[in-house]
């Protein structure tokens, strides 16, 4: 074979991978191991675009380098089967979701094949597999057996838990539960009967049931996670989202909320990804304080960050859906608090954060009493405040915060003065800095620093609040009113959910004969005939989230057979973390915050080695299309050139890019691509039709998708990894342009070309390398690991194709050169060099050849060329060896020929030579 034939070379070398197993990671290994993981996708019924496979590329060449550099590396590839899409697809057509999601996953295996990814397939997951998703039911049954201990921090058995309860009651108890835990003695929780006690533990336990304020969506029929709605709206299908109180599962992170905030400052994360995870987390120090009512023994509970503003209080405000806002609203109020109440509750809790412009709000007809001044203040009811955050209830002061500002000034509410230095609101907090508190009796003359423990006292010493952190992240709901998903591994007898034995695992999915709620309202799974345990129980029928398979799965590619364990102590101890996590930013709040709480529950139990589960990640960006456009002349069926629509009234349509080629588009095929084109009139310019260009998402609707198989086909798939890397930085959104295809290619062919003669035969010599050769060689070896250990792969790209420019302009042919050079291109062009490695004469797999190193001797520049000047004018250019003495480059430049000719037989009165600079000749 002398051509450069890719689309031979590399189904022989996948196939070859595949018959060899290449690519099997070892269990355990002397080696010391890498582990390199893409985030997997979930298979949808598109496939792949050129855009999905960046990141795998890229980590794919982490994984060739690291196994040249003698790792015993772990790079697996598997799905996230479970979700919405094939739910959607299966209530349309009746169609089980588990046959399209087998469908979808075989054409992805194939196309990722096709890339000739280094991927361990023996060890796929998929996380719709019972044998899979056992294993996710054992980690939600590990969680439910659980709670955490403030005091030890971290998770320990309720067991534990209950004995404490059986000997002194849960007064001493250190531990992250529900607000409303009643205090009890020994006595009295011995005295209750199974079903108050199993309600108590569910206040304790790390994954209950609780009624709670989810957002619905009714259209889909599920609740979804605060991550899945955006501006009001499901992510999923952009559906309307409301809020409504129901019973759920609930995982408690909040519980983990400290840890999951310290242990960002260990891992090697993209800086604006940590500060995601901590404004979601988001830590506060303030105080809670309860304000008596006037005329009830009701008390209101407010948290604040200022509780040096106490004295500025001019009113307080519940949020809307507070408990104590029926109790107590005054009968002339009811109607007022009653409409705005019911207008409040289909705002999203997002959407009423986001918004500090609209005020409104509603007067209860209460009033509380400052504990501190025994001021008189009014009650309102007022959709800024939340009723999920801190206490639902704030102590409004209109000088310190811009909404109780504004709020005041719609209402026409007091506003008092607090400090001395008082300033508009935005410049409070330098007021805050410098001021000092007048209007009061406990801090007056006082700096903020010296107030705050004298206000803190007064609470404490009246019992009537103290210091306290709250936590803007709340616990995650579980629950999916949904099909496709893990079962929960819980049945209920009398209303108490119990779990299955551990020997029951996994649940299997029952069958359905509709993917739909009952016509009761209950989700899918209330459609299963018999499906109760032991024949009488009722199984729970709400499923598990997205996220739940998700969270654990980087431990299942470790050891994706073991039947007695989710991953073995021994295994999981050898490949301990993720070295390397590639993947969209997109999971910032979503999978990477709930997988770091699993993890950590994990290390709590003792079962995984490492805090954190992902060392070092990545996100890579966006891929975006290149739209193209036509411009139909208004009223017509003539379409006109882009530089000539200016002359016309026009519609830019969207034109799909593979009919188009270098903008120009290819009209036979226009005609042909939709029917209402089928008689089409084109206004040209210059004989062709030139398209609009537009970089937009890559989405089906905008005909901008391409698709990488077809890449492949036409110029291998080397060409589409390499190109994909030369497009620029990994994390840098970029456009796709697939004209630039065409030089990668072009590269590739001379690289091929060094190792054959003109006739296409291979033809390599034995002949010791030039020190240019050794340079070219040496210097590259050196920049591309440089390169991939900073993951910098487009400059890898562009110092490769310097490299074969200078080897063939040096028609370098040799064994000594090509050979190392072969291995270094390997992790970027794996089939091109497997090909080539094997005819150098190796019958081994280029995976495992050693990296070369690069010897420093090889790169320092030996000679420099001197120009020389004779009487100030340049007259020619020497080349000097560095270590040359002066007496004899004078010698030298003396007898050079050039330079003689301008001496005209004279010799130089003074010769000056600048070393590596200039030789200057005065004569
Ligand atoms: C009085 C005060 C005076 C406040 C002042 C701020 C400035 P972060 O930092 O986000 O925790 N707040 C408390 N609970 C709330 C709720 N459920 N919905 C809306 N707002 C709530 O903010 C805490 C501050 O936000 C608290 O401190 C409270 O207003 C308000 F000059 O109390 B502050």
């Amino acid at each position: 074979m002398s051509e450069y034939s890719f689309s031979q070379i590399e189904k022989k070398w996948q196939r070859y991978w595949e018959q060899n197993q290449t690519f099997k990671a070892k269990a355990l290994d002397s080696k010391p191991k890498y582990y390199s993981l893409d985030m997997f996708p979930y298979p949808s019924g598109a496939g792949l675009h050129v855009g999905h496979p960046l990141g795998y590329i890229a980590s794919d060449i982490v994984s060739r380098y690291k196994r040249s550099k003698g790792y015993n590396v772990l790079h697996p590839m598997g799905f996230d089967a479970f979700g919405l899409p094939a739910e959607q697809y299966a209530i349309q057509t009746g169609q089980h979701p588990a046959i399209t999601t087998e469908q979808n996953i075989k054409r992805y295996v194939e196309q990722l094949k096709n890339l000739g990814f280094s991927f361990d397939w023996e060890r796929e997951v998929r996380t719709s597999d019972p044998g899979y998703y056992k294993w996710t039911q054992w980690i939600f049954m590990q969680l439910f057996n659980s709670y955490y201990n403030t005091t030890t921090d971290k998770a320990e058995p309720i067991s534990r838990l209950i004995a404490t309860f059986e000997k002194e009651g849960n007064g001493a108890v250190k531990a992250a539960c529900d607000e409303d835990v009643p205090f009890f003695t020994a006595e009295e929780w011995q005295d209750m009967n199974e079903h108050r006690k199993a309600e108590i533990l569910l206040q304790y336990r790390l994954t209950y049931v609780a009624e709670a304020i989810v957002n619905w969506c009714p259209q889909l029929g599920t609740v979804l996670a605060n991550d899945e709605v955006k501006d009001g709206v499901s992510e999923r299908g952009g559906y309307p989202v409301e809020r409504k109180r129901m019973r759920q599962w609930m995982m408690r992170i909040t519980a983990y909320a400290d840890r999951l905030l310290q242990g960002l400052e260990e891992i090697d994360w993209p800086e604006p990804i940590k500060e995601m995870q901590r404004n979601w987390i988001g830590m506060s120090v303030g105080a809670e304080m309860e304000f008596a009512l006037e005329n009830s023994d009701a008390k209101i509970k407010v948290f604040t960050t200022r509780l040096d503003t106490i004295y500025g209080v001019s009113f307080l405000v519940l949020a809307p859906e507070h408990e104590l806002v029926n109790k107590i609203t005054t009968q002339e109020q009811a109607f007022e608090v009653e409409t705005y109440v019911a207008v409040a509750k289909n705002r999203s809790e997002r959407e009423r954060m986001a918004d500090v412009k609209t005020i409104s709000g509603a007067f209860t007809g209460a009033y509380a009493i400052n504990p501190f001044d025994g001021a008189r203040v009014p009650v309102f009811i007022a959709d800024y405040v939340l009723a999920g955050y801190g206490t639902g209830a704030v102590m409004a002061v209109p000088s310190g915060d811009q909404r109780d500002w504004n709020f005041a000034k719609h209402f026409d509410l007091p506003i008092i003065q607090i400090l001395d230095a008082q300033k508009d609101i935005e410049h409070q907090a330098d007021a805050t800095k410098e001021g000092r508190y007048i209007n009061s009796d406990l801090i007056n003359g006082m700096t903020y620093q010296e107030a705050l423990p004298v206000l803190v006292k007064f609470l404490e010493d009246k019992g009537i609040g103290k210091g306290k952190i709250n936590y803007r992240m709340r616990d995650a709901v579980f629950s999916r009113q949904r099909y496709w998903g893990e079962p929960v591994p819980v049945y209920f007898k009398d209303g108490i959910p119990h779990l299955l034995q551990e020997s029951e695992l996994p649940l299997e999915l029952p069958k359905i004969d509709a993917y739909l709620p009952t016509e009761t309202g209950e989700p899918p799974l209330g459609r299963a005939v018999d499906w109760k345990y032991q024949g009488e129980h009722p199984y729970e029928l709400s499923t598990m989230p997205g996220w739940a398979g998700s969270s654990w799965y980087w431990y299942r590619y470790m050891d994706p057979k073991n039947e007695q364990a989710f991953v073995d102590q021994e295994v999981v101890n050898y490949w301990r973390s993720v070295d390397l996590y590639i993947g969209g930013s997109e999971h910032a709040t979503g999978h990477l915050l709930y997988s770091r709480f699993w993890n950590k529950f994990l290390f709590d139990l003792g079962l995984v080695p490492e805090h954190e589960p992902f060392k070092k990640l990545i996100n890579q960006g966006m891929i975006q299309g290149r739209s193209n456009f036509v411009y139909r002349v208004k009223d017509s069926n003539t379409f006109v050139s882009h530089g000539l629509k200016d002359q016309y009234e026009t519609t830019a349509l969207h034109v799909d890019v593979n009919i188009v080629e270098n903008d120009v588009l290819d009209l036979e095929a226009f005609k042909k691509w939709r029917a209402e084109y089928a008689n089409a009139e084109f206004i040209l310019e210059n004989g062709k039709y030139v398209c609009g260009v537009e970089i937009e998402k890559m989405s089906k609707s905008k005909y901008n998708v391409v698709n990488p198989d077809d890449l492949v086909e036409r110029l291998g798939a080397d060409t589409l990894r390499m190109y994909e890397m030369f497009l620029g930085p990994l994390e840098q959104f970029k456009p796709w342009n697939t004209n630039g295809m065409d030089g990668v290619n072009k590269f590739l062919r001379r690289f091929w070309k060094l190792f054959h003669d003109n006739a296409g035969n291979f033809a390599v010599s034995e002949e010791a390398p030039s020190p240019a050769e050794l340079k070219s060689l040496h210097k590259t070896i050196k920049k591309v690991e440089e390169d991939i250990e900073r993951f910098s792969f487009n400059t890898s790209v562009s110092t490769f194709m310097i490299c074969v420019n200078e080897l063939t302009q040096l028609k370098t042919n040799k064994r000594t050169i090509l050979e190392p050079l072969t291995v270094v291109l390997a992790p970027y062009a794996p089939h091109i060099a497997e090909e080539l490695w094997e005819k150098l004469g190796h019958s081994d797999s280029i995976s495992y050849a050693s990296f070369p190193a690069w010897d420093e001797n090889y790169l320092v520049e030996n000679t420099f060329e001197y120009p020389v000047s004779i009487n100030g004018k340049m007259r020619a250019k020497i080349n000097f060896a560095l270590d040359t003495p002066k007496e004899e480059i004078e010698k030298a430049v003396v007898a050079d020929e050039q330079v003689a000719k301008f001496l005209e037989g004279k010799t130089p009165k003074k010769i000056i030579i600048v070393p590596n600079k200039i030789i200057n000749l005065v004569v």
